[in-house]
């Protein structure tokens, strides 16, 4: 059943586990995460960046998701990284459950401002509000104190942010960064700054960035030739602990990407003679299933909905 972001995440706050966010931008990936979802008794977010809607077309990719949120498990719908206040008003009209207005590039005052705007809109619609303080950037080993200061996210700014702006959950930078550039070694975070802030900030926090970059898909798609960059996720153990501090919504968009990738692989690659778009994207749909359920269980929100 269609409900607000914040119901789904309140719950998980009080419960102490992650909910996993999965971009979508068509209809099997839509089905592979909410047959995941729904299989494991699971709440789930479904997202949609503006650049999927872009692809997409928001009455497509609304219509979609929102049959989805058919399913006997608590859906929201929601836009990931909202950085068009156009789009995003577009978003709450249609129907969307919640928001993220991302300012983080901004500079704290006018990030502050543009949030503002978008919570006074949303929340009169009755739509849930994920904002973003901090920039999103790899730890890399040379990176100096200063510099990691600079970008992640500061504790006692975040309070001051929350309190002026009025957000639902907050999205922070602990060291975690988009797609495949993630961590060329052991991959390290920020806990002790997860832990400062979950301590002063009384919302839920979200993690961006946070794929695990699944071996055995990586495995797969590299077999039947495709040239993937050298890179490591966010493991189990480490998200679980992120988990346990306070992480209660995680974005997921690498790994089913990287399992869409495998399987489409896979197929052309062993299957030459197939040429039906369902057998075609019929396996890359079982391997995002996989990987949505692994996400689920390992962020503790199975057996929630
Ligand atoms: O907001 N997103 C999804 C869009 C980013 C493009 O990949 C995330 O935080 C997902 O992070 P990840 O680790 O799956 O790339
Ligand atoms: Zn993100």
């Amino acid at each position: 059943m269609l409900v607000t972001g914040r119901q789904i995440l309140n719950k998980a706050q009080k419960g102490n586990y992650g909910v996993a966010a999965f971009n979508t931008n068509n209809l099997e990936i839509t089905q592979a995460i909410i047959e995941a979802a729904k299989e494991l008794k699971s709440p789930v977010i479904i997202q949609t960046s503006e650049g999927a809607i872009a692809y997409a077309g928001l009455e497509y990719i609304f219509s979609i998701m929102k049959i989805a949120a058919k399913a006997p498990v608590p859906v929201a719908i929601h836009l990931d990284h909202g950085k068009d206040l156009k789009i995003i008003k577009a978003c709450i009209d249609i129907g969307y459950t919640s928001v993220m207005i991302d300012g983080s590039s901004l500079k704290y005052q006018k990030n502050i401002e543009v949030t503002k705007k978008v919570v006074s809109m949303a929340h009169k619609k009755g739509v849930s509000v994920e904002a973003e303080l901090g920039a999103l950037a790899g730890i890399e080993d040379f990176v100096s104190v200063e510099a990691k200061d600079a970008t992640l996210t500061n504790p006692e700014q975040a309070v001051e942010f929350v309190k002026k702006t009025g957000c639902d959950y907050l999205a922070i930078s602990i060291g975690t960064s988009h797609g495949l550039h993630k961590f060329t070694s052991e991959p390290k975070l920020d806990l002790n700054r997860l832990q400062q802030i979950n301590k002063l900030v009384k919302i839920p926090l979200v993690l961006h960035g946070a794929s695990e970059v699944d071996k055995r898909m990586v495995k797969i798609a590299k077999k039947y030739g495709a040239k993937l960059k050298k890179a490591r996720g966010v493991n189990d153990a480490l998200m679980k602990k992120c988990v346990k501090l306070g992480i209660n919504k995680v974005n997921t968009d690498t790994d089913l990407r990287l399992a869409f990738d495998a399987g489409v692989r896979e197929i052309i690659k062993t299957k030459p003679a197939v040429f039906d778009p369902r057998d075609i994207l019929g396996k890359a749909k079982e391997y995002m299933k996989e990987v949505a359920k692994e996400r689920i269980i390992v962020l503790g929100s199975k057996n929630k909905a």
